[in-house]
């Protein structure tokens, strides 16, 4: 799976994609990712890539003849093209599976006051990481290619599957626990060093509702709703 990033800020970008699982993901020819500056389709000599809004206010707008044409030099036929956005849809895990399925993502990220709204007919998902502002659209790039390019078959170690984690059912993960068996007062629960393994698949699937009950009641309502009439559900 391919993804290219479109931004000011290239360097920024690549750096944390080359380290880690990712980079790692990326040296074994999994992954291909590629930070692509905006401002190389400046055409004019200071290389000017946002101007004033129409009809007045703060800040800059970026132009949209400069963004569509870094779009057009990496998008094919095949291309999804994402946008990030604080004005975008938020995403959830079940975008990234979706994206994770597909040969090329591009991702467009926004500076300044915004990009004009015309770019909106050359995307075809504006998106956002949740509801606070970046000061650029970098952030939120780096953490969907993270997030989508571990979903890419042979990328998370055999240890880690995504098929059993936090949202592959739904519900939050379990407390997890390792030595020392007694930290500042704080003991490990005793059936996790029972060796019941029966006894342990139970309470950890307790605990994983209860701690989505307390913390999430958005994601235990919609775990309910999808459970109702399954003979596990107590
Ligand atoms: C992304 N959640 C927050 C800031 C305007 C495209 O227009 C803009 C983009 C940004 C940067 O992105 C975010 C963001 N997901 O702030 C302002």
């Amino acid at each position: 799976m391919r993804f290219d990033v479109l931004t000011l800020h290239p360097d920024m970008v690549m750096a944390p994609l080359s380290t880690s699982m990712i980079g790692r993901a990326r040296d074994a020819g999994l992954l291909e990712v590629a930070a692509h500056d905006i401002r190389d389709h400046a055409t004019d000599r200071w290389k000017t890539v946002d101007d004033t809004p129409y009809g007045g206010g703060a800040g800059m707008v970026m132009k949209v003849d400069i963004v569509a044409a870094a779009i057009e030099a990496v998008r094919t036929d095949a291309s999804r093209v994402l946008l990030t956005s604080p004005a975008g849809r938020p995403i959830t895990q079940a975008d990234c599976i979706r994206w994770s399925k597909l040969e090329h993502v591009v991702i467009v990220t926004g500076h300044y006051e915004g990009i004009d709204a015309r770019i909106e007919s050359l995307v075809d998902e504006e998106v956002s990481l949740g509801d606070f502002v970046l000061t650029g659209g970098e952030i939120a790039a780096i953490a969907i290619v993270d997030a989508v390019g571990r979903l890419v078959p042979g990328v998370l170690g055999n240890a880690d599957s995504a098929a059993d984690e936090s949202f592959s059912q739904g519900l939050l993960e379990y407390p997890q626990y390792t030595r020392p068996r007694e930290f500042r007062g704080m003991e490990v629960p005793e059936v996790l060093v029972s060796g019941h393994h029966g006894r342990i698949a139970v309470w950890r699937e307790e605990r994983s509702r209860e701690r989505t009950r307390e913390r999430r009641p958005d994601l235990w309502e919609a775990w309910l709703a999808r459970t109702v009439g399954d003979p596990i559900v107590d």
